[in-house]
């Protein structure tokens, strides 16, 4: 079977891991473009020259022009600049849709029938300029951002449990925003929910939910946690890892039920706009949505989410 072509779109902090870790899983061979002359060559020659000790055969090539990036099964988009302290990702739109502009309409021109996984922030309206300019349909475009967010909730509760990540089950849906939707009802460690597990490990429901709305409070703010440590720019080893997974699901056709931001038509009571909800990925990207079913508090709590999305692409 022919090897796959993916496409990295930006090779900078994330770009980079996402180049290498596409290379260690063998997802296909990968051409990381950037516009700065000399860089995405550098850094997948870099990568290259590893595989004799990493044991991949799969090629990887650094690109400026688009005509490089023609026939590309998949592509991950991550151009764009990142936060520094202090900014919020919704400072970053007005020079961020300029760059998504030219990047969608390359990618429109030069890989007609890819499937798109926009990175760069502020990611809802991100992928809803990409869907918008490359004209592509729905089960072809959609954003990462709630793999990041879920996996950051999960790792604080396999922390606070001390239990394994492996068994750790937690999910964020909504707006890649500070408004993002921890939904701890449904959070559990193999099955057991997590309540449960700090009600028993605190003997008290009030310090349970203390210590579980602290760890709700640190997911939706994980990102700039990181960003205020970092001071030069924003995650880019756990975003990298999470888009992959996504990659992997779509190009491996393995059906993962996880935390994507798709565009909604009439799902949740949304039309027209990109929102972070469980989806099936499989071979023709976005399967089926999953409509869960959300009490008062959490319908509340998704529609102040949605309310924010909507106000950042209304003003694109
Ligand atoms: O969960 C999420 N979705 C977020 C997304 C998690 C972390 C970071 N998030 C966003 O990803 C971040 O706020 C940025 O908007 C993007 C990329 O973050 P990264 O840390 O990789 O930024 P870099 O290192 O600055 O890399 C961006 C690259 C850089 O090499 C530029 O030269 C390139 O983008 N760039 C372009 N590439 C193609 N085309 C154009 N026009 C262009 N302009 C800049």
């Amino acid at each position: 079977m022919a090897r796959k072509k993916i496409a990295l779109i930006g090779g900078g902090q994330i770009g980079g891991v996402l180049a290498q870790l596409c290379a260690t899983r063998e997802l296909g061979d990968v051409i990381l473009f950037d516009v700065v002359e000399g860089m995405p060559q550098g850094k997948t020659l870099d990568i290259s020259e590893a595989a004799p000790v990493d044991g991949f055969d799969i090629c990887l090539k650094g690109a400026n022009s688009y005509e490089e990036i023609a026939g590309a099964d998949l592509i991950v988009v991550t151009a764009g600049l990142p936060r520094k302290p202090g900014m919020s990702r919704d400072d970053l739109i007005a020079t961020n849709s300029k760059i998504m502009q030219s990047v969608a309409e390359g990618i429109k021109q030069h890989a007609p029938n890819a499937f798109v996984i926009v990175i760069s922030n502020p990611l809802d309206a991100m992928v809803t300029l990409c869907q918008r300019i490359t004209g592509f349909p729905k089960n072809r475009v959609m954003g990462m951002a709630g793999v990041l967010d879920s996996a950051r909730f999960a790792a604080f509760i396999a922390w606070e449990l001390g239990v394994s990540v492996k068994d750790v089950n937690a999910m964020v849906l909504g707006g890649h925003g500070d408004d993002m939707v921890p939904l701890v009802r449904y959070a559990n460690v193999f099955g057991i929910p997590v309540m449960e597990l700090l009600e028993k490990k605190y003997k008290s429901a009030e310090k349970a939910k203390e210590v579980m709305d602290a760890m709700v409070k640190r997911t939706a703010n994980a990102g700039g946690e990181v960003v205020g440590l970092l001071k030069t720019g924003s995650a880019f080893f756990s975003p990298a890892s999470c888009a992959v997974s996504m990659a992997e699901a779509i190009l491996r056709d393995q059906r993962r039920v996880l935390p994507v931001c798709a565009l909604l038509e009439g799902e949740y009571g949304v039309n027209g706009y990109y929102v972070g909800v469980p989806c099936i990925l499989g071979a023709n990207g976005i399967e089926q949505v999953i409509e869960i079913n959300l009490n008062a508090e959490e319908q509340a709590l998704m529609n102040e989410s949605v309310s924010h999305v909507k106000a950042l692409v209304d003003s694109l």
